[in-house]
């Protein structure tokens, strides 16, 4: 990719894709097949976008390996063999280097560049984008493949620059193993990535002190190597378990009970319980088929939770701390574990609530509550993400009117779809706000979006159409369905990430669509079939 200092008359190049994760990759490889030319600009050394920063120890994903793979390949899928029931990030990363590879993908990506500025020309009908290593590029389509989990938030404690020892983000954690032996290190933060972490630290570290603002509700993982029978079972039945996954709500095999938890007695609720937590995983969310319009039957599975947590933590005053009763289960993320719970049971481990003492300050040997000094030699901050929306605001997008994203979301994203948004014409995110992306296998998501948006740019090289843009009405209609559909669920109610209400200033809006992948991908066809119904295309 060569410097480019004065716009050409024609775009440098078909396509630019931002990210080289799950998503950039497999635009990279459809945009080839369509035949476009693609430029792909990636902030990290390597390909893996997610799975490439989040390499805190005991990071792992919640989707079963056979399920969180793409399937747009038989051969991929047929020649990867997973190692465990639920894979962990230096084997996903293995994967997705192979996936590189194997398409040959590479070539069209520029490392260790991040895109600063992204603005539509419309005189020339181009993207015009600008990249922290000062280079300019320029394209037809702007394609944003930067993942929903993404931004991390940084640390926003007073006196972190005077701390002496070592920190780290589970989200940008270094390239080099990270050795705790005979340290004392602090958690702060219990979401998934507090949850994975502390356990694996408190294995090594002399001394492993938990700060916990919010409980969270965790399910065991019971993760274990993958028996080669299942495996080869999965790969003779891909098709037909592929395509239902894609026509389910998650996008994963899910067993989803089809049956309200009044429609059941005590017994075959505890029953159905009982087997849910031994088979483990984020399908025990879905024991009742009224979890999350009716808080009467989320309350049965959320009891069965705190009791488990009671029956785990021998400390009953850590045990009643570590049960969430603030939010109904699964509204806010659900946690899958490795021993999560039990780790309170080590002599070695502490857990602080912040709730109750806050934070004040990071000082220069640890960290200061409202109720006492605590000494560290580490500090890891599992404290999250900008979701869903942080990554592309971080980004200054300016659309046709001259108007920053970021100021058009001021109140909220407004999306069509969560693919394109009104006044950013050819500028499309691939699991983007308003779309099932984070409530679903991922991957499957971005399999759905990646192919709707070929398929459209497909149409449009066929009948000589060189721009496309959502109408303003059709996106509020979205974006007012989307939350129509939340306010159903109990979802609205918690101070999730789901709802912005983890950054600070960040408005209140349900970010994913709630009504499923396989209801939204029918929408998102019809829509297609319709001639781009909502859409204008010139
Ligand atoms: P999450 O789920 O957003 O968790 C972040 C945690 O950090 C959560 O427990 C927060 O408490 C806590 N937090 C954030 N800021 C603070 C401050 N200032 N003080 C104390 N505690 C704080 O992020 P994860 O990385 O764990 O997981 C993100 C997703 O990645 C996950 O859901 C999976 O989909 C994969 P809070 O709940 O806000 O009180």
């Amino acid at each position: 990719m060569s410097n480019v200092t004065s716009i050409p008359n024609r775009p440098h190049h078909d396509a630019i894709v931002v990210g080289a994760g799950f998503a950039g990759l497999y635009m990279l490889h459809k945009l080839r097949e369509l035949g476009l030319s693609a430029q792909c600009f990636e902030g990290g050394d390597s390909v893996g976008g997610t799975w490439y920063w989040n390499r805190y120890p005991g990071a792992r994903c919640d989707v079963p390996s056979l399920e969180y793979s793409f399937s747009f390949s038989d051969e991929l899928q047929q020649e990867w063999e997973w190692s465990e029931r639920y894979p962990a990030q230096p084997e996903i990363l293995r994967y997705l280097d192979h996936v590189a590879d194997r398409f040959d993908l590479r070539r069209e990506i520029h490392f260790n560049t991040w895109i600063q500025s992204a603005r539509f020309d419309p005189d020339q009908g181009m993207w015009i984008v600008t990249t922290d290593t000062g280079e300019t590029a320029t394209a037809r389509y702007c394609i944003l493949a930067t993942g929903a989990l993404s931004a991390p938030r940084k640390p926003d404690f007073a006196g972190l620059d005077d701390f002496a020892g070592q920190w780290y983000h589970t989200g940008q954690w270094p390239h080099q193993p990270v050795d705790f032996t005979g340290q004392r290190v602090a958690v702060i933060g219990t979401g998934s990535s507090g949850i994975q972490v502390a356990p694996m630290i408190a294995a090594e570290a002399a001394e492993l002190t938990v700060f916990q603002r919010t409980p969270n509700f965790s399910i065991p993982a019971w993760n274990q190597p993958l028996p080669r029978s299942v495996q080869d079972e999965w790969k003779k039945h891909y098709p037909r378990h592929r395509a239902a996954a894609k026509a389910s709500r998650s996008g994963a095999l899910y067993d989803y009970s089809q049956r309200s938890a009044f429609d059941m007695t005590a017994a075959e609720r505890q029953a159905e319980l009982d087997a849910r937590w031994a088979r483990g995983g984020a399908n025990f969310t879905h024991c009742f088929n009224d979890m999350f319009r009716d808080k009467a039957a989320n309350d049965i599975a959320a009891d069965y939770v705190r009791n488990k947590i009671g029956s785990i933590v021998q400390d009953w005053d850590k045990a009643a701390l570590l049960m969430p009763t603030d939010h109904a289960i699964g509204t806010k993320r659900i946690c899958v574990d490795t021993d999560y719970y039990a780790m309170f049971n080590r002599p070695n481990v502490t857990l602080v609530d912040v709730r109750a003492t806050p934070i004040t300050r990071i000082t220069t040997t640890g960290i200061a509550t409202s109720a006492a000094d605590h000494a560290f030699d580490s500090i890891v901050f599992a404290t999250g993400y900008d979701a869903v929306t942080g990554s592309l605001t971080r980004i200054d997008i300016i659309g046709r009117s001259g108007v920053g994203l970021k100021d058009k979301w001021r109140d909220g994203p407004k999306s069509y779809l969560g693919i394109m948004v009104a006044d950013y014409p050819n500028l499309f995110t691939i699991t983007g706000p308003g779309s099932p992306s984070i409530l679903t296998n991922v991957v499957m998501s971005i399999e759905q979006h990646v192919e709707w948006v070929a398929d459209c740019l497909g149409t449009m090289a066929r009948t000589g159409a060189d721009l496309i843009e959502p109408e303003l009405a059709a996106e509020d209609e979205w974006v007012a369905h989307v939350a129509d559909i939340a306010a159903q669920t109990l979802h609205v109610q918690a101070n999730s990430w789901y709802m912005g209400a983890n950054v600070p200033g960040k408005p209140r809006v349900f970010l994913p669509y709630i009504g499923g992948l396989g209801t939204y991908t029918q929408i998102c066809n019809e829509i297609a079939r319709d001639g781009y119904r909502g859409f204008v295309i010139r």
